[in-house]
């Protein structure tokens, strides 16, 4: 080599040096939005973005290299959340790896992965989340780590609040978990989210294996899924009277204010005792019956004969609803419909026991093969039902077992046909309180169609809309505490906004856009949009809460996907 071609190369080389460090990594848009935490190699893989016009979008690695190319579809307006939507879809690339979408002249997306097991840590987070919510017992440093707290409200002597039918005496009911943002304990929650993991646990034993979730009875030989259930089912039976009626809810007559759990201040009542709560008890206690017999035969078989007196005390009170007494303002869950949860109840006592006059009572009271959106304590208690006679169907007439399944598939097929329709494709149309649980509800019934099927549109379809969670939403916001790059950071939820740590407690799916927002007075949102209507503020109840049954849902959604995405 001359000098003079030496000292070109050398120039060359410095001036591509400079060139590199001078090409500066595009901005992160906000208007570009995915799933933040990732997809599995091969899921359908789709991005929004929002407000802007572009025709060809890339996928970076961590490198800067190129890695996929692709072309940007017009999705139209949608107006849930006013916005022109655009979407791109990079299914092809199918190695494993963290990357970035950029978009000239708009930004870059935050990153996210494509790996095997993609969810194991967010579906871990979303299980341990109950673990947080335990009354009653410390939470100590070694399962809990920062999160640690001491132990508040024993409830071991709770007095009976009038509404109770006049109970004399005090209930020793302690344990579960606290419903949500509040400390109270509601049955009628408690069993919703209770019976759908469950129903996972039916699917899938070994899901949730013993020792994966660092809790105190890991190690004890049993799912640590079914260690954490249990908890919640031992208090569940504490509010069972004598005569086969059980009471509404333990709370406080009040909401207290932001403290820990140890300081409670408020005493707490056993409240109302009506049907809702007596018939899914009887449902929740006949699933976990039938599911616990080998581990637990002693267990097992009381709680059967316990949801049988329940059952028996419905049909002697069929239309006892409950409503706050006018002393108390804690959480309602009121329910005056209770055709849904005789039948979840007759469901769930006939696959555990198989006696003839369950499936009698199911057979002359058909429950209309839907999925009603919003308050799933309320509504989705019928799909539960569907879901476990679904899975025992070889316990129906064919007939009935038969209808059943393509009745399922309907109803799954619907949800696919608005979800190519929606500009997000998701298939939620309606944002209340708490609907983020209705778009995991709806991909629990997609899980349950695939499993039915083993078609993958289904599977895919549930991935589509767990997305929206993830990131892939009008808000941009991954709704799961603990995870994403933008994260909720002030969920209304009293141990993470009293402990003095800056990150919430992790693993909790929040509500979610709710165009009601019945916080408005004290919360200001920034778009009237429904699918904007989110605010990461504490007072934000109405959006911004954590729940119990919330959670439910995306425990078994990632759960499924999990287990049946294995590439
Ligand atoms: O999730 C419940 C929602 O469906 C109702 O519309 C709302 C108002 O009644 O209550 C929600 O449940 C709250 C409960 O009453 C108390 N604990 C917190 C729950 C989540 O916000």
């Amino acid at each position: 080599m001359t000098f003079k071609q030496c000292l070109y190369l050398t120039l060359c080389t410095f001036l591509s040096v400079q060139c590199e460090t001078e090409k500066l990594p595009l901005e992160t848009s906000e208007n570009i939005r995915l799933n933040q935490i990732g997809y599995y190699p091969s899921s359908v893989k789709e991005f929004i973005l929002a407000d802007h016009k572009a025709s060809t979008f890339r996928v970076m690695d961590t490198l800067g290299e190129l890695v996929f190319k692709g072309k940007l579809q017009d999705r139209g307006t949608w107006d849930t959340s006013g916005e022109q939507v655009m979407s791109g879809d990079f299914s092809d690339l199918k190695t494993p790896g963290t990357y970035i979408i950029e978009i000239d002249s708009i930004g870059a997306s935050h990153p996210f992965s494509i790996e095997k097991g993609v969810y194991e840590e967010a579906l871990s987070a979303s299980i341990k989340s109950y673990y947080f919510q335990r009354a009653s017992m410390p939470i100590e440093e070694t399962y809990g780590g920062i999160y640690k707290r001491a132990a508040g409200h024993p409830d071991s002597a709770c007095a009976y609040h009038a509404s109770s039918r006049h109970k004399k005496g005090q209930l020793n009911s302690p344990g579960g978990w606290y419903d949500a943002g509040d400390y109270g304990k509601y049955i009628v929650n408690a069993a919703v989210s209770t019976g759908q993991m469950l129903h996972l646990l039916e699917q899938y034993p070994d899901a949730i294996p013993d020792a994966s979730l660092n809790i105190p009875e890991s190690g004890n030989g049993q799912s640590d899924l079914w260690d954490e259930l249990l908890y919640e089912l031992n208090w569940i039976r504490t509010m069972q009277d004598r005569d086969g009626g059980v009471y509404h809810k333990l709370t406080a007559k009040n909401f207290s204010g932001f403290i820990m759990p140890e300081n409670y201040d408020l005493e707490r009542f056993v409240i109302g005792k009506g049907t809702a709560a007596t018939l899914n008890y009887a449902a929740v206690m006949a699933q976990a019956g039938r599911l616990y017999t080998s581990a637990d035969p002693v267990w097992s078989a009381e709680a059967i004969i316990s949801a049988e007196k329940a059952w028996k005390w419905a049909l002697r009170n069929k239309n006892v609803p409950f409503s706050n007494p006018e002393d108390v303002s804690t959480g309602q869950y009121d329910d005056t419909v209770f055709s849904d949860d005789f039948y979840w109840a007759a469901a769930e006592l006939y696959i555990a026991t198989g006696e003839k006059k369950y499936l009698k009572y199911l057979d002359s009271h058909p429950e209309p093969y839907q999925h009603q959106l919003t308050n799933s304590w309320k509504f989705f208690v019928r799909n539960n039902a569907f879901h476990s006679l679904l899975e025992n169907r070889d316990k129906l007439p064919e007939k009935t077992a038969s209808s059943m399944v393509s009745n399922h598939l309907k109803l799954a097929d619907s949800l696919l046909v608005k979800i190519d329709k929606n500009p997000y494709h998701v298939a939620l149309d309606r944002y209340e309180w708490g609907s983020n649980s209705d778009v995991l509800n709806q991909a629990m019934i997609l899980c349950v169609a695939h499993r039915l099927s083993g078609d993958e549109k289904y599977i895919a379809g549930a991935e589509r809309i767990n997305d929206y969670i993830f990131g892939k939403n009008a808000t941009g916001y991954c709704f799961l505490t603990g995870f994403g790059s933008k994260r909720v950071m002030f969920p209304h939820h009293r141990p993470s906004g009293a402990d003095g740590i800056e990150d919430p407690v992790p693993g909790f799916v929040i509500g979610g856009p709710n165009h009601d927002r019945q916080d408005q007075h004290d919360v200001e949102y920034s778009s009237e949009h429904p699918a904007k209507a989110y605010k990461d503020v504490e007072p934000s109840f109405a959006s911004n809460e954590v729940c119990i049954n919330w959670n439910a849902p995306a425990v078994f959604v990632l759960s499924y996907l999990e287990q049946n995405r294995k590439e």
